[in-house]
Parts: structure tokens; sequence; C-alpha cells
């Protein structure tokens, strides 16, 4: 297995890439995951920082729902009723599966937030859309998206990853059998899944049956623990995943998502990364 992190958990820090990157490298990281970040990108200042490390760039992860950047609210809704607005979506969409493809990185996950405020928040009366109407959402508006930007991740090398999310952040595609369901209806070499222990956490039955479940279309994982923070910082049996995670014949990477800003972060990089590294080694 292969480890990696994304660098927006460093955001809080203000830190020079040169310095995160150093000591990353020297915790024993692989690779870094960078964000599809249109406002501030500085994609030549990054590239030649990089080339400058021993370190890949696994993707792009994508600043999907609503962000706050320089100040200013971004957003990014695939599921929209304002076609102008899904336009610039899938607009931005492309933007990130370029600059992976710049990167030289395998993957840009998507994630299906919407600005319909019905699929967007988790309500108080619980479980707001029926089945049935996901169900039409899904083939009316999400699968005519993903196929034109399937078709995008292949004509740049590289391959769009639907990382289903909590409830908290979106009603639609919660689960790895939801994905599952959209990854068999795509059907397409250069489309796969992406699972996320945080948003698992809520949502599975089973980290392993979710796992297993998924193997056919399996291609990332991000590891962040029940709290956000780097494993062996909440209370996830990781041993598990990592076990089912092999089991499925996957030796790719591992990229932690962690939110760093309550830690010393810079010891809980490390100390996570050893976490999962020695696990790994025992299974
Ligand atoms: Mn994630």
């Amino acid at each position: 297995m292969k480890y990696a992190i994304t660098l927006s958990s460093f955001g809080h820090s203000n830190e020079e890439l040169f310095i995160t990157l150093t000591r990353l490298q020297k915790q024993g990281y692989d690779a870094v995951e960078l964000l599809g970040d249109p406002v501030s990108p500085n994609i030549n200042t990054v590239r030649d920082t990089l080339d400058s490390f021993d370190l890949d760039v696994t993707g792009i992860s994508g600043m999907w729902g609503t962000r706050m950047r320089d100040g200013a609210k971004f957003q990014t809704n695939l599921v929209s009723n304002n076609p102008a607005f899904a336009k610039s979506c899938i607009e931005y969409t492309e933007y990130c599966l370029k600059m992976c493809n710049l990167f030289d990185g395998k993957h840009v996950n998507i994630c299906l937030t919407s600005d319909d405020q019905r699929l967007s928040m988790y309500e108080m009366t619980h479980g707001v859309e029926s089945p049935y109407e996901k169900e039409r959402i899904i083939e009316n508006k999400i699968l005519p998206v993903l196929t034109i930007l399937t078709r995008i991740a292949k004509d740049n090398g590289v391959r769009l990853l639907l990382e289903p999310l909590n409830r908290y952040c979106s009603q639609i595609c919660n689960t790895a059998r939801e994905a599952g369901d959209i990854a068999e209806k795509i059907n397409h070499d250069s489309f796969g899944i992406l699972l996320d222990t945080y948003h698992m956490n809520i949502e599975e039955p089973s980290f392993e049956g979710a796992i297993e479940s998924t193997k056919k279309w399996f291609k990332h994982a991000h590891f962040a623990d029940s709290n956000r923070k780097m494993p062996g910082y909440g209370h996830i049996e990781f041993n598990s995943i990592v076990e089912a995670i092999k089991k499925i014949g996957y030796n790719e990477y591992i990229c932690f998502e962690p939110n760093l800003s309550s830690d010393n972060f810079k010891e809980s990089t490390k100390q996570g990364l050893d976490y999962i590294k020695k696990m790994e080694n025992s299974i």
C-alpha cells in the first residue's frame, strides 16, 4: 500500500507549501492529493515546488458543495435546477480533470451535492426524499452529467471517482451501494468509486460489507477517524477496514483526509500514518 494526504488539510496553517512537503516526505508519505481550487490555484508554483520532492500526486479533490475561499463563498453543485449554474459546475469539473492530467494524477473525486434545499440538507423530518424521487433524480439529472464527465475524464487520461457523502452533506448517494448502482449504469473504465471512512462510519452498516460490495469499482480510499481527525484519534476500528481493502486486492493509495485544525498537526500526521502502516504490516 502507498500513503498520501490531502493538502487541503493544511489550509488552516498558512504554512509554506515547501515546508509542508519537506515534513511529509520525511514522515514517510509517498504522495499528496491536491485541491481543485480555481480561486487561488498558483498551479505553476505548485508544480515547480512539487518537482523538487519525491512525492507523487494521487489526484484532485474537488471543492463540492459550499466552501469559503479568500473570504468569498464558492459553490459547486452538480445537481442543480439552474441550467447556467449546472453548466458552470460541469466546467469546474473539467478544470479539475485537466489539472489532474497536468499533475500526472490518476483521478478526480466527485460528490453529488445539490443547491436544491430538499436535497442538500438533512432536515428535522429526516430522510426528506423518497427512494423513488431519488431514483428519478439520478436517472434524469445525474447519469447524463456523469456520462459527459466520464468522457471528459477519459479524454484527459484520468478517472472520475464517485465519493458517497454522509447525510449531513447531501441526500443523494450516501452509501457504497448507491454509488455501486450508479457505477453499474455508467459502466466505464474511466469511472470508479472512492470510499471515505469518515462518511462510511455514519452511513454504512459495515465497513467490510461496503468495501466488498464495491470491489469492482473501488479505486481510492480516504481515511479519517470518526471525528475527522487522523486515524487513531477517534473510535473507528481501522483494522477491519485495512483488512477488507487488502482482501479485495487493492494496493494503491490510502489517502488521509483529516481536519487538522485542532491538533498538533505536525505530530498527528506522523502518528496516524505510523498507526495505519503498522496495522497494514501486521495483517
Ligand atoms: Mn473524502
